[in-house]
């Protein structure tokens, strides 16, 4: 089976938590404050590679966890940090989370970090100052970010072979380039994509071959038309037609009727044309066939080629190859003009205003009322507070009054007593 969607979950480590600990000093009932800062959690990262051509492994393994950092310890001593966990895909997956793209894997060895881990809280050694001699204050590490993706996979091969079951396809591929697909005499020998470079003149490209489509593909008929978008990336479209089918411009037709029907496109995408199988046929016959699909094809190149025969093969991959190279530049020029819409994505931490951003909302909750405070910093700051301590919470109420919240909480109708949640914990505007 060919996997190319696949729904994984990924998990970046939790930071470790800070410690809380004093030295041990013979004549001094409690020494300084020296309980170190937990390690930061692993990062889940997302490896293309090269060779690889299906997401089937996400089948087996869908839950992708990076490391949790270690606590801190005495004496400052720092945890270790979570090992990051590398996760190779293949160029051309496209990941999304909530249908939004959040990385595109373009080229062999482009890496992303695709779930961030958590810091690592900080030890009572970092809160020590005049007034507070002994601070029993620690932080707890953060949470790693978690949360589903869809992964997808579109092969970014220059050149994608479209044309009826039993065309020869695979034959084409197996002859021009290093792959080798299976070929038999019958239709729907292809079930899964098959990737090979091919070299030619002084430089390659890159073609794929897919499963042959028939008349209704697009409704689901045969292999169906999901294959296609494999190809949706391709510079050019490779149309191959057996020599020997009965009416060669019905059958061009038919193929191009279920791209367009697949998408406008791929439709538009520059096309070049080849009869198959011709070693056998003689020169009358070749030229015959060859005027009826030009007549059906309009102004797109038409050739005759045999793998069998190894002949014709060196024209068509020429013409391929300077399709593509024209193609690719025409897009580089379109990419420079027009540079952020190159619709490449990638996860950032997101600017310095939004992060300091924050809200308060005064909430009716069954029979309480709560004061909900929402921001990015703010809620990073309360999840490494350890709210089962008073100097835990002490200390986030006093980031509150730093950030101006705890004025517009008052503002808002709140008094000492009443309930302040930031992301899941709660705890009183004053210490009761
Ligand atoms: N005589 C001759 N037969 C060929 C040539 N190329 C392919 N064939 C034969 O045509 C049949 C089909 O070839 P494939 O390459 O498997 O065709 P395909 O288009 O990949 O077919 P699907 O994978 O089913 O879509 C096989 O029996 C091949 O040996 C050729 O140049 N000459
Ligand atoms: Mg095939």
């Amino acid at each position: 089976m060919f996997v190319d969607t696949a729904k994984v979950f990924v998990q970046a480590g939790r930071g470790g938590d800070g410690a809380v600990s004093f030295r041990h000093e013979i004549y001094v009932d409690k020494g300084g404050p020296d309980g170190g800062d937990g390690g930061n959690g692993g990062d889940v990262i997302f490896v293309a590679t090269e060779g690889l051509n299906t997401l089937i492994d996400f089948r087996y393994k869908p839950e992708l966890k990076a490391e949790p950092g270690v606590s801190g310890s005495k004496r400052k001593r720092r945890g270790k940090s979570g090992e990051p966990l590398y996760v190779k895909v293949p160029v051309g997956t496209v990941v999304r989370r909530e249908g939004e793209i959040i990385a595109d894997f373009v080229e062999d060895g482009q890496e992303e970090v695709i779930a961030k881990g958590g810091d690592g809280g900080f030890g009572n050694a970092h809160f020590k100052s005049s007034v507070r001699q002994t601070p029993r204050v620690a932080e707890r590490g953060e949470p790693g970010d978690e949360f589903e993706l869809e992964l997808e996979l579109k092969l970014l091969a220059d050149v994608g072979l479209v044309g009826f079951p039993n065309a020869g396809k695979s034959t084409f591929l197996s002859v021009v380039t290093n792959a080798r697909p299976e070929i038999a005499n019958y239709a729907f020998t292809t079930l899964t994509p098959n990737l090979g470079v091919a070299d030619i003149d002084d430089g390659s490209i890159l073609i794929a071959d897919i499963p042959g489509l028939i008349e209704g593909a697009s409704e689901g008929k045969g292999l169906g038309d999901a294959f296609l978008r494999h190809i949706e990336r391709t510079a050019v479209i490779l149309h191959l037609v057996d020599a020997y089918s009965e009416d060669v411009a019905a059958a061009y037709k038919t193929i191009r009727g279920e791209l367009a029907a697949y998408s406008e496109d791929l439709a538009s995408r520059p096309e070049v044309v080849a009869l198959t199988k011709v070693e056998g046929l003689d020169d009358e016959l070749i030229a015959m066939q060859k005027d009826a699909l030009q007549a059906a094809a309009g102004d797109v190149p038409v050739f005759a080629l045999s793998s069998q025969a190894h002949t014709g093969l060196t024209d068509v991959l020429r013409e391929l190859r300077r399709e593509v190279v024209e193609m690719r530049e025409a897009e580089k020029a379109a990419a420079e003009e027009d540079e952020d819409t190159s619709g490449l994505a990638v996860i950032s931490l997101g600017v310095e205003e939004k992060a300091l951003a924050w809200k308060v909302k005064k909430v009716e909750d069954g029979e309480r009322t709560v004061f909900v405070v929402k921001g990015h910093k703010i809620e990073k700051f309360a999840r490494r507070t350890r709210f089962e301590t008073f100097e835990g919470v002490n200390r986030l109420r006093d980031i509150m009054k730093k950030m101006g919240i705890t004025h517009a909480l008052q503002r808002a109708g709140a008094e000492g007593d009443s309930i302040i949640k930031i992301g899941l914990d709660e705890f009183t505007l004053v210490e009761q």
